[in-house]
């Protein structure tokens, strides 16, 4: 068989091999799975979730959670885009060689390792927010095939000694992520472009790791997510439109 080369990289059907043996598998098991399973649970029946942003067919829903004067509101967003498949998404959302291109908080990113195809580890410098300090991340992320036409990504905050917290100007942030995505097409047919349809749940929480105003976060936020999830499918809308359909 032929592969071109965007082929080989897609999300794996079955989790690679190298991830199993890592010390981190336990961890990146046990999380992903949490997270892929309460993306998917409606945010409707459940309490305390306010609509803060509706465009289309995308809805944005957060919580107001502060711990010691800090925000660290759980955000939820659910979308739905046509004409590109769960596995394409994720892909997008996994590799880093895109990441430049969608990703508008995003100062510096570094691939800190590669454990296998289906999980990396990075540290990405944000840009400021005026007038709180830097912020940097560190964290794993890994891309699944869960159920069925259900692709995921999850990333969560981790350590390295190489990479040590409030070592630099920068203010170490935590962060746990998963874009959880579900394809569907008529039934009897085969997925095309035209007939696919790929449903996004978007969840994030960060811990903001110090001090940061609680006003300008929560005006951030709200600018910011959208702008994200907006600009996101949009692009992987772009990139899919004249190659075949991946399923
Ligand atoms: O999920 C997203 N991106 C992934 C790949 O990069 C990955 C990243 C997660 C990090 C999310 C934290 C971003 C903090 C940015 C702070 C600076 C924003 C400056 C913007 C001003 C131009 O999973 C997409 C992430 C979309 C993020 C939306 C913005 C969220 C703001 C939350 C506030 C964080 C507290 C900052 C404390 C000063």
């Amino acid at each position: 068989t032929v592969h071109t080369r965007d082929q080989i990289e897609l999300p794996p059907p079955a989790i690679d091999n190298r991830l199993t043996v890592h010390p981190l598998w336990p961890e990146i098991d046990r999380i992903s799975t949490e997270q892929i399973q309460a993306a998917f649970e409606g945010v409707g029946g459940e309490i305390g979730w306010q609509l803060f942003a509706e465009e289309g067919d995308m809805r944005m829903y957060r919580r107001e959670v502060e711990v010691d004067g800090m925000v660290m509101d759980p955000l939820k967003a659910m979308h739905k885009v046509r004409g590109v498949s769960a596995r394409e998404m994720c892909h997008y959302f996994f590799n880093p060689r895109y990441r430049y291109e969608w990703e508008t908080t995003l100062e510096q990113m570094t691939i800190v390792e590669e454990i296998s195809s289906d999980a990396l580890v990075f540290h990405q410098t944000f840009k400021r927010i005026w007038p709180a300090s830097q912020r940097d991340a560190l964290f794993w992320s890994h891309v699944r095939a869960s159920s069925e036409n259900t692709f995921a990504v999850t990333n969560h905050s981790t350590t390295n000694t190489e990479y040590p917290a409030n070592s630099s100007a920068c203010i170490r942030l935590f962060v746990t992520v998963c874009l959880a995505c579900r394809s569907t097409y008529p039934a009897g047919e085969q997925p095309t472009r035209d007939n696919i349809t790929t449903s996004i749940a978007y969840c994030s929480t960060v811990n903001p790791g110090g001090w940061a105003p609680a006003g300008v976060l929560r005006a951030v936020y709200k600018r910011e997510y959208p702008k994200f999830l907006k600009r996101f499918t949009g692009y992987v809308v772009d990139q899919c439109k004249d190659k075949p359909l991946a399923i």
